[in-house]
């Protein structure tokens, strides 16, 4: 059975959870990292020599780095669906896949870190401000692209979709302003309505605060 080794706080764990539950995929959670620690132990070293979740392992097949778990799952359990069949469009999906990492979460991240991890009196607003910035630009950009397609690529949603979707949950619950983007704010709406998402994406992370 495919292990998944992850807290569900964590939103790259997420991106995976939210695929396997869409795709009906049997799996095995394992509670690791955060509050559960765990990440610095020589066996799961042996894992992913970088310390971090998710990791997974498929009957031996071991990957670590979300993205690529999430392209894998795909390709194994959602070809023609979550996986487009179509090279060109398996190229798209990368390609907003790889700018989500490039693009977005940087700004995304930084406002996780700098803002919703520090206490008031502690926040460099001008840091802060620019990670704001930085991430808006971004969803501008995602913004444009939904004006004239349901979702990343077209109709179907895909792998193009997860990271971008996943990031809206605290986007639009850390407590940050958010300017007017009725795409995204329509896109979310029907997100919400995926049992999976609403389960897996969802999840409540006061508890990452810290402080
Ligand atoms: N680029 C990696 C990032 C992995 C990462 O930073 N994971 C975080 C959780 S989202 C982690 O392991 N944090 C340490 C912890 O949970 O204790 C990926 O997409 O998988």
């Amino acid at each position: 059975m495919l292990k998944i080794y992850g807290r569900r706080t964590s939103f790259n764990v997420q991106k995976v959870m939210w695929l396997v539950n869409e795709l009906k995929v049997p799996h095995q959670r394992i509670d690791i990292g955060g509050k559960f620690g765990g990440l610095d132990k020589p066996e799961f070293l042996a894992l992913n020599p970088n310390g971090k979740i998710p990791v997974i392992d498929d009957s031996g097949v071991i990957v670590w780095e979300s993205n690529a778990i999430v392209r894998y799952i795909a390709d194994k359990h959602g070809k023609g669906t979550w996986s487009p069949a179509d090279p060109g469009q398996r190229a798209q999906a990368d390609q907003w896949m790889d700018w989500y990492l490039n693009h977005l979460n940087p700004g995304f991240m930084g406002i996780f870190l700098d803002y919703f991890k520090v206490p008031e009196p502690k926040r460099d607003q001008a840091l802060i401000g620019r990670h704001i910035k930085a991430a808006m630009d971004a969803y501008a950009l995602v913004e444009r692209c939904l004006e004239k397609q349901p979702n990343m690529l077209g109709e179907q949603i895909t792998v193009a979709d997860i990271p971008i979707a996943a990031s809206l949950y605290r986007l639009y619950t850390i407590g940050i302003p958010v300017p007017k983007m009725p795409n995204i704010e329509a896109w979310y709406e029907r997100l919400k309505k995926r049992p999976a998402y609403a389960e897996h994406v969802m999840v409540d992370y006061a508890e990452l605060r810290g402080y």
